[in-house]
């Protein structure tokens, strides 16, 4: 039985040999392939789930894509970025891309250029396959079409790799046999280099998430409690306004709390499922170390409670407990962007494999 499943996605343009490579890779027909029109339709993402064969405790499920074509670059710029950014569980993610080339196209094209370049700025490690390799009458394209990617892709060389794939080895007339497919060894060897890298981002880009989320929520939190003060305020104060500015202070000191403690749980439950998925693509019981900060915050909240010994004026209550709310947002948000530089760095590492 497998511990866990790393998605990989494969890309390229319409009858650049994808279809045949997922074959290839399953070892015997499961899609779809073809000559001339595009074969596999829009927006179907075939799915085949294989075991690793450098890791049997990992299954890898590939997705085929269906081809990009130079006139509907941007539509399907639009899918594929829907595809990787769509969801936030490690199980549905996608941690290797392979990019199609074929060495049967006359050149490779300026969208196609575009295309691993918008990918490899949205972080990811590709892996540029290029298949029809088993052609004897190649052999200067290949010089060529590797040239030309060093070339268009010189600020990105740590960031891709490219391996020849022959995933279906054509008999020629007059032969006895045909060549045996090769490249699959490679492929999975360069997949794996990347998956380290890739899930570095995933991590990062669930940080974000929570970031964003964490930083409304705090937003949202001060205005309410800003109101609720206001009200407070308003209230016609008698001769118990110590104990109404007392419990008034409480509230809020309890209400701090409890954002502190929704918002850093939320940071430290993503922490723990990414540390848990890391442990387990990564074959050791590694844990990635990253503090745990509920724990530290909760300790050093400012102490509304003890200004109330202060109220003697109705203003001067609400302008400490305004300024009470003001410092503890302060240090949530100061929290907030704190983790979020941490694990912006600490990804930073973990993607160059410096961690
Ligand atoms: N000789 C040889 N033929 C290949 C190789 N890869 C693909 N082909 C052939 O190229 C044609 C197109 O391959 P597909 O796998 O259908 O291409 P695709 O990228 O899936 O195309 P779409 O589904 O239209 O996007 C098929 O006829 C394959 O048999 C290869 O490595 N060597
Ligand atoms: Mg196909």
């Amino acid at each position: 039985m497998s511990d866990i499943n790393i998605n990989m996605l494969i890309l390229g343009q319409t009858g650049s040999g994808k279809s045949t490579l997922i074959n290839y890779i399953y070892g015997k027909k499961v899609v779809e392939t073809g000559m001339g029109l595009p074969v596999t339709s829009k927006g179907d993402f075939t799915r085949v789930k294989i075991q690793s064969p450098l890791k049997p405790s990992i299954t890898h499920t590939f997705y085929d894509s269906w081809g990009l074509e130079s006139n509907k670059a941007e539509e399907w710029k639009k899918i594929i970025k829907e595809k990787l950014t769509s969801t936030l569980s490690y199980k549905d993610m996608i941690f290797g891309i392979i990019y199609c080339l074929s060495y049967s196209q006359d050149r490779i094209h300026d969208f196609e250029i575009s295309m691993i370049k918008e990918l490899l700025n949205r972080g990811y490690k590709i892996i540029i396959a290029l298949t029809n390799a088993d052609n004897s009458g190649y052999e200067t394209k290949k010089i060529a079409f590797r040239e030309k990617l060093n070339k268009e892709l010189n600020d990105y060389l740590q960031y891709f790799d490219t391996v020849d794939i022959c995933a279906e080895a054509v008999q020629k007339l007059g032969q006895k046999t045909a060549r045996r497919p090769f490249g699959k060894e490679e492929l999975f060897k360069q997949l794996e280099k990347d998956i380290i890298s890739n899930y570095s981002k995933v991590l990062v880009a669930n940080i974000k998430t929570w970031y964003k989320r964490s930083k409304e929520k705090t937003n949202n939190f001060y205005s309410e409690q800003f109101k609720k003060i206001e009200k407070f305020y308003e209230f016609d104060f008698n001769s118990t306004l110590e104990k109404q500015a007392e419990e008034e202070a409480n509230r809020l000191q309890e209400a701090v709390k409890n954002l502190i403690k929704e918002i850093f749980d939320k940071y430290n439950s993503a922490i723990k499922e990414a540390e848990d998925f890391y442990s387990r693509i990564s074959g050791s019981y590694n844990n990635l170390k990253l503090p745990l900060w509920h724990i530290i915050l909760l300790d050093s909240i400012p102490l509304v409670g003890f200004i109330i010994l202060f109220f003697s004026r109705k203003s001067f209550a609400k302008k400490q407990l305004i300024e009470s709310l003001n410092q503890s947002i302060k240090m949530i948000n100061d929290e907030i962007d704190k983790a979020l530089i941490f694990t912006k760095e600490f990804g930073e590492k973990l993607f160059q494999g410096k961690i």
